[in-house]
């Protein structure tokens, strides 16, 4: 479904935009089936380690990682970072549905953006809190004009007691960054997230994007937003998901594989293959883990090359050119 000129301008105004029932109920289950059977192996595994007390089998999908976190406060991150991309999660980044879209705001030759994540936000949890942000101030000073529009899809119907997330209305123009400042030095020493100031956002309408499970928020790489915390009793499960053009930098240069291959202006019958690229993906994460005899069930997030682009100390500690 391409979205009206009209709404393509609301996105470029607006820096983000919501549509509403965009994915059907046969679109999102085979993703939250996956989703669930993920989990039931990293329980197994959480547990066979020591880590929690028991695997919360009998749990739904919506209380079992809040059950699992209680135990252990890092598995939703480790979670987060560690999961591999299913099929099923795989087929929906490179549908119609949501390519024919992207298009429409970055052109016909797109890949896949080399960040992509599925969070169990699990209710009370700093770790989980997202602060006020722009997506490219986690890039390399090189990607952070690159367009790469991401959208982030709930797996439930989401609040703001739930931990939706807030954007500021017009806050991606002019393009560029506001200083961003690195968490854990003034916050849970785990956090791996960068965050802005109040003062330094942009001025502009802070939105509460409450949404219907089905809808889908688009987001410009540049508006700042921030997912508030989860104030209710149940996980909130959401995924984000990005692209970019394929000749643009990402910004991950030697820190990620650029993602898939998913259209091809002048090969319209382009077919992506999700499952090699996925495969590419999981050997890189299982070199990153290996190095320096890591523990797999560490959740430690390394964010060295965001945390010195911003803040001279780790600049100092990782000696990353400035
Ligand atoms: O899911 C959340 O709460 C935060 C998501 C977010 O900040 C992002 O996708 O960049």
């Amino acid at each position: 479904m391409a979205l009206s000129a009209a709404r393509v301008s609301q996105y470029k105004r607006d820096g983000f935009l919501i549509v509403e029932d965009l994915l059907r109920e046969r679109d999102l289950e085979p993703v939250i089936d996956e989703i669930a059977g993920q989990v039931d192996n990293f329980a197994q595994t959480l547990f066979n380690a020591g880590k929690i007390s028991s695997t919360y089998a009998g749990r739904d999908p919506y209380t079992r990682m809040a059950a699992i976190a209680a135990d252990f406060d890092e598995a939703p991150g480790l979670f987060q970072v560690s999961t591999p991309m299913g099929p099923a999660l795989a087929k929906l980044w490179s549908s119609a549905v949501l390519l024919d879209i992207v298009a429409q705001f970055i052109g016909p030759d797109i890949e896949g953006g080399a960040i992509w994540n599925v969070r169990p936000k699990v209710p009370e949890n700093a770790l989980m809190t997202v602060p006020w942000h722009q997506d490219s101030a986690y890039l390399a000073a090189e990607g952070q004009y690159t367009p790469q529009p991401a959208c982030w899809i709930p797996l439930l119907d989401v609040t703001a007691e739930l931990g939706c997330l807030q954007v500021v209305r017009g806050g991606h123009s002019p393009i560029g960054n506001a200083p961003h400042h690195v968490e854990k030095k003034v916050a849970d020493p785990r956090s791996w997230y960068l965050y802005i100031r109040e003062e330094d956002l942009p001025p502009g309408e802070v939105v509460t994007c409450e949404m219907r499970k089905g809808s889908v928020l688009f987001l410009n790489e540049n508006v700042p937003h921030c997912g508030l915390r989860n104030r209710s009793s149940r996980v909130r499960w959401a995924i984000d998901l990005r692209w970019q053009r394929p000749t643009d930098p990402t910004g991950l240069e030697g820190v990620l594989i650029r993602g898939p291959r998913m259209r091809s202006a002048s090969e319209p019958g382009f077919r992506p293959d999700m499952a090699r690229w996925a495969r590419e993906e999981r050997e890189k994460y299982d070199e990153w883990v290996k190095r320096g005899d890591r523990d797999p069930l560490d959740p430690a997030i390394d964010g060295s090359w965001y945390f010195a682009r911003w803040d001279p100390d780790f600049r100092r500690s990782s000696g990353a050119a400035a």
